[in-house]
């Protein structure tokens, strides 16, 4: 049972199925003045603090947070480091509110102990785009878990975006929460085999020894597809063509003006990658593939500290095929020296996960909808959104 979800407007389990509910909004707006002027009460050792991220200080503060205590996998061996200059670039959008960043201090230290996170997005559910908040980076210090500190975050984040008008969210997380839209299966490519094996995110195959596992991962020096090249700011309104029509074939999917573009895909030192494909004669651009960089820290390794990962982001493949796209890709993603290149099975990347020798990894990506009623699942495949 969820004794916080099951207040919430989202889709319920004993609704699951029931084909005569309406798909949209669950609930309707209320007028502006009858949203809480006031924030929700936390404990009394407790306050509420805006985070302003452009600053330094507390840039660093809301870093450190999560890099202690952020996202682990199931055997905690290994925990997300989004960087600063990740966090900036995630958080500070062109339009984003500062209110929205929301962290909780320790009124005795200062310290900061919790915080979550919405930034604008406009995402497109079949024929209607809808104004959501993207919600990001919940985090409870460890040493304040299980004390019902989350639900009181959630609503908080939701009263300042409700003042934005604002009455829509999206968010994915790898634990099971009233209803996913979809549940997303996370794949690997190995591109050092040597270091994955020896911090134990991969195993030794049956029957393999390590130079014939290096062997099998090898990839060429250089890119193969002619007109491979990294985009650049002159390319932006081509991108913005080529991907909005790519999108508008997925069931849930960003709405991307130029300016999104310029945000979201214009590479960003390590943080975002893209490249694209241009033609010979024309200069058309044809294909676009792109990466970010999550790196992990190894918990409990003598040897090594971080693990280099490469997050498949959006591609478009229209005239190269996708799996050569995404062969350059990992080349380039080798040459950076990254560890490991993972993508979800959402949007035609099952067209090359095995024959890129990606395997399924332990763990799943559920994808939420807040207060917007999807009549059933999707399949990964007809989700065109990949969140932070
Ligand atoms: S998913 C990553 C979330 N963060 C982590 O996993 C970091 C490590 N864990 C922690 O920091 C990406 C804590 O365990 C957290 C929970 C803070 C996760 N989403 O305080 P209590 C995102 O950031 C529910 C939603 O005692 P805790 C997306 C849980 O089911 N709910 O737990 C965030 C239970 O409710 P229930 C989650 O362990 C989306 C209640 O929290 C959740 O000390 C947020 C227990 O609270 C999760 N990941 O702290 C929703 N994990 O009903 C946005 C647990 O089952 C919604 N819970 O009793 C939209 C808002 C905006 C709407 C605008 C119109
Ligand atoms: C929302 N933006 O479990 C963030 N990662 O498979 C919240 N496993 O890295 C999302 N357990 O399978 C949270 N290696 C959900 C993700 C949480 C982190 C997580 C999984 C995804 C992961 C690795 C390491 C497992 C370590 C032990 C894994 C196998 C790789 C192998 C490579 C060779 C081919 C077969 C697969």
């Amino acid at each position: 049972t969820h004794k916080f979800w099951e207040t919430q407007p989202v889709g319920q389990y004993k609704d699951l199925g029931d084909t005569t509910l309406p798909e949209g909004p669950i609930e309707p707006p209320t007028p502006l003045s009858e949203v809480k002027q006031e924030p929700y009460n936390l404990p009394s050792a407790y306050e509420w603090t805006t985070c302003d991220m452009e600053s330094e200080e507390t840039c660093d503060e809301v870093y450190l947070l999560l890099k202690n205590n952020y996202v682990e996998d199931d055997e905690n061996m290994f925990r997300f480091n989004y960087s600063k200059e990740f966090l900036r670039w995630a958080l500070c959008t062109p339009d984003y509110y500062k209110s929205w960043h929301i962290g909780v201090r320790a009124k005795s230290s200062k310290k900061l102990v919790a915080f979550i996170s919405g930034v604008p997005a406009r995402i497109r559910v079949r024929d209607n785009v809808v104004k959501m908040a993207g919600i990001n980076f919940l985090c409870v210090h460890k040493k304040l878990r299980s004390k019902r500190l989350a639900p009181v975050m959630i609503k908080e984040v939701t009263r300042r975006v409700h003042l934005e008008n604002i009455w829509q969210a999206s968010y994915t997380a790898g634990v099971v929460l009233p209803t996913p839209i979809t549940t997303c299966q996370y794949w690997h490519r190995s591109l050092n085999p040597k270091k994955l094996i020896d911090v134990g995110f991969s195993r030794l195959g049956a029957r393999m020894t390590m130079s014939r596992t290096i062997k099998l991962y090898k990839l060429p020096e250089s890119t193969v597809t002619p007109g491979f090249r990294k985009m650049e700011t002159r390319d932006v309104p081509a991108v913005t063509r080529l991907l909005r029509n790519y999108l508008s074939q997925f069931v849930v999917a960003p709405e991307f003006d130029q300016s999104d573009v310029e945000h979201w895909l214009l590479p960003n030192e390590n943080v975002v990658d893209s490249y694209l494909v241009e033609g010979p004669d024309s200069h058309e651009i044809t294909d676009f593939c792109s990466f970010y960089t999550l790196p992990s820290s190894i918990l409990g390794n003598q040897s090594y500290f971080t693990l280099k990962a490469a997050y498949s982001y959006y591609n478009v493949s229209t005239k190269t095929p996708l799996p050569q796209l995404m062969n350059d890709a990992l080349i380039v993603a080798k040459q950076k020296d990254f560890d490991v290149f993972n993508a979800l099975d959402v949007m035609h990347n099952e067209s090359f996960l095995r024959e890129l020798k990606f395997g399924p990894g332990d763990g799943q990506l559920h994808y939420y909808l807040y207060n917007y009623r999807i009549r059933s699942a999707l399949k990964p495949s007809e989700l065109g959104l990949v969140l932070l």
